[in-house]
């Protein structure tokens, strides 16, 4: 019988996906928020009505407790983090409190609360970095390149840690790069299609970009939040790797983004040294058989589709904010 989940950073894109899953299935829907009158509540009221709202924060430590005393949950999906990876250059100290320290807090807070409750890491293909070997798997070992991937790799293993040390359900799940048109516009790929479509309909002319070469398996985020929860599902805690299996480079997605509203992406596309990361993960890509075989995951969504998905919503998007621009001038 479905039960109770708290979401952290139910505000990000795999928040609002993981909420309306968990909601279709009869849960109970707690979201946990930082600061005073979050401009992003309406939003996520909105997308998935029905979430009852926490106050809480990864830094502090009494607000966790708080959280779960007055929620009492089955189930804790810890999606909360600083999750830029440019970001966690300039701010590596933030990175390593919310990103890693922060599930030791949430975890120790569990322990106190209710040992009992289920816990999921959202870890990274971050992680693997500079790879040790393709495709990368749940043994791969790791070499992160940035201190959003260093601060993962910890979150990581204190959720293994707290497995074996306190025998608690908590479970990673190793998340390659997903996608969708939730998705934040500082990320590659939703920074691309939300430029096809600005260039298309005359508002923009050209989109700067860093490395073009870097290559990721991309998927679907409303595919891989179904992961998370079939991880809690389980008999056993464990870690899986959740991808597609497939890497493509940020040039082909340019080159199929543009060619998806009949553009060529060589006559809008620029680099700019601004864009290049301090230390780069050149080339991601997962081996998922453990999730596809102990978990009965499967990706619904190719490659294909969620450019075109992504393309095709924020052409939608743009147009009506031009109706809406005509109307009120
Ligand atoms: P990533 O996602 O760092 O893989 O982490 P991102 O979309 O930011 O970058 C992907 C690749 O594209 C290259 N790139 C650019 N990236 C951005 N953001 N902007 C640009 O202009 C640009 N030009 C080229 C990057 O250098 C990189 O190689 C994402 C995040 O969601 C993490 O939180 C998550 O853990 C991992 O995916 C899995």
């Amino acid at each position: 019988m479905p039960g109770t989940a708290l979401i952290t950073g139910i505000t990000g894109q795999d928040g609002t996906y993981l909420a309306q899953h968990l909601l279709s299935l009869g849960y109970q829907v707690y979201g946990l928020v930082r600061g005073q009158n979050n401009p992003k509540i309406g939003m996520v009221d909105q997308l998935c009505p029905g979430i009852e709202w926490l106050e809480g924060d990864l830094l502090d430590q009494s607000s966790l407790i708080a959280a779960l005393e007055t929620c009492q949950p089955d189930e804790v999906y810890n999606l909360g983090a600083i999750s830029f990876v440019a970001l966690s250059f300039k701010q590596a100290i933030n990175t390593g409190e919310t990103t890693g320290l922060g599930v030791t807090r949430i975890l120790e807070a569990i322990r106190v609360v209710n040992p009992k409750i289920r816990f999921y890491q959202a870890s990274s293909s971050e992680m693997f970095g500079k790879v040790r070997e393709t495709p990368q798997n749940e043994l791969t070992p790791f070499h992160p390149r940035s201190p959003y991937g260093v601060a993962k790799a910890y979150g990581h293993y204190i959720t293994v840690n707290y497995r074996e040390s306190f025998g608690m359900f908590t479970c990673s799940g190793i998340l390659f790069n997903h996608e969708s048109p939730r998705r934040g516009l500082e990320f590659v790929t939703r920074k691309i299609t939300h430029a096809a479509a600005r260039i298309k309909l005359g508002i923009d002319q050209t989109i700067a970009l860093g490395n073009i070469d870097s290559k990721r398996d991309w998927g679907f985020a409303g595919d891989y939040v179904k992961a998370m929860h079939l991880m809690l599902q389980q008999e056993a805690p464990d870690d899986y790797v959740v991808a597609t299996g497939h890497t493509h480079s940020v040039r082909e997605f340019c080159e199929l983004a543009f060619a998806h509203v009949g553009l060529d992406w060589q006559d809008h596309v620029v680099t700019d040294p601004r864009f290049l990361r301090p230390a780069e993960v050149d080339v991601l890509v997962g081996d998922a058989t453990k999730a596809r075989t102990k978990l009965g995951w499967k990706t619904e969504v190719d490659f294909g589709h969620l450019v075109a998905m992504m393309v095709g919503s924020d052409m939608e998007a743009q147009r009506t904010a031009q109706r809406i621009g005509a109307a009120t001038r």
